[in-house]
């Protein structure tokens, strides 16, 4: 028996290099060894503002851009989370074996609420819930994530632990699987910041969908420092950001790059990074193209996931209200 991996993505925008370095691709990679369940989280995408007619665009981009990048309908279920009634309903179960103490505690709401204070809702505090249920629902072993999401991991894990003890054996607890390289992209603005697609700075992140020129011109402009040599020191942040994303694309050990640089300027760092990244992405964007356009497909995909998903989500919801004692 194969374990299960699941992971979410918010339909919230255009997806970063972020998204794709600390979690896409990684779900691409480890999908022949797992059984797999991705799903595009579009209820937690309306705890911010969203536009309902560009909100169910994206979804559906989400989805898409999804399978461009690797996921395989034959070794991945993909379904949209607003389709399984027992997400919320889960939500709901968790919420009543949560104490405020502990979702307080939780730094991403900050954030979010800091950089949004004009709507700060219920839903946003609830977000971790939510996160929880999908995760649980599914008996999940493994969730591949970036590392900003590992606190909330946390919470799902806690919460699974003290159902299974108050209320008898439900939930599988879930590990969070969060790869060294790649696990918080910075952004190229400001590399004291994670790369974020909901941030509306010009040249803060490269998209997965971005033209040739748009790349380049956003790697020139990124922010360095005034030193000479190009080294992997963390201490430089903007360097050693743009190095870390080389080193992933390249493919290229550090010692490698790093002889590849010796004596060179950032120039050529930014030249060689907009090379490999038009590269790596150029045929993402084709069968993007591809797969976009084709709404049978699409939905046919989608249909399929749902159908697999449903039936594990169901299961697990029933149990869980039977134990708390609903009907
Ligand atoms: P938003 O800005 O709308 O909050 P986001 O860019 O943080 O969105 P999510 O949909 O919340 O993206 O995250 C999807 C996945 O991408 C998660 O696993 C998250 O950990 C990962 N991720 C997001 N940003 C980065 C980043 N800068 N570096 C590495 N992984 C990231
Ligand atoms: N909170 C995640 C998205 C997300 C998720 C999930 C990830 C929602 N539900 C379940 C893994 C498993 C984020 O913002 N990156």
């Amino acid at each position: 028996m194969k374990q299960r991996v699941f992971s979410g993505i918010q339909p919230t925008g255009k997806v970063t290099i972020g998204n794709y370095l600390g979690a896409i691709k990684n779900w691409v990679e480890l999908q022949e060894h797992y059984e797999n369940i991705f799903c595009v989280v579009n209820s937690h995408a309306i705890t911010t503002k969203q536009d309902p007619q560009i909100l169910k665009q994206h979804t559906y981009d989400m989805a898409a851009l999804l399978l461009a990048c690797g996921i395989d309908p034959a070794q991945s279920s993909l379904f949209i989370q607003s389709e399984i009634d027992a997400h919320p309903a889960l939500a709901w179960i968790l919420n009543c074996n949560i104490p405020m103490g502990e979702m307080e505690r939780m730094t991403q709401f900050k954030d979010k609420a800091q950089k949004n204070p004009k709507n700060i809702n219920v839903g946003l505090f609830d977000y971790p819930a939510l996160m929880a249920s999908d995760i649980l629902l599914y008996q999940t072993d493994l969730v591949p994530v970036g590392e900003d999401q590992k606190q909330h991991l946390e919470l799902a894990r806690n919460v699974a632990q003290r159902f299974n003890r108050d209320f008898g054996e439900c939930f599988k607890i879930p590990e969070p699987l969060i790869t060294k390289l790649g696990a918080r992209i910075m952004g190229l603005d400001d590399p004291t910041s994670k790369m974020s697609k909901s941030s509306k700075a010009q040249n803060h992140a490269i998209f997965l969908l971005d033209s040739p020129e748009e790349i380049e011109k956003k790697f020139k402009k990124a922010t360095t420092d005034s030193q000479t040599s190009i080294v992997f020191d963390p201490e430089r942040k903007g360097v050693y950001n743009l190095l870390c994303i080389y080193e992933i694309f390249s493919k290229k050990t550090r010692d490698e790059i790093e002889e590849e640089f010796r004596d060179q300027g950032y120039g050529l760092l930014k030249r060689r990074i907009t090379e490999v990244v038009v590269e790596t992405l150029e045929p993402i964007q084709r069968e993007y193209t591809k797969i976009r356009s084709d709404e049978k497909y699409l939905l046919e995909v989608l249909n399929q996931g749902k159908e697999k998903a449903q039936s594990i989500a169901d299961q697990t919801y029933k149990k869980a209200k039977t134990l708390v004692g609903l009907i």
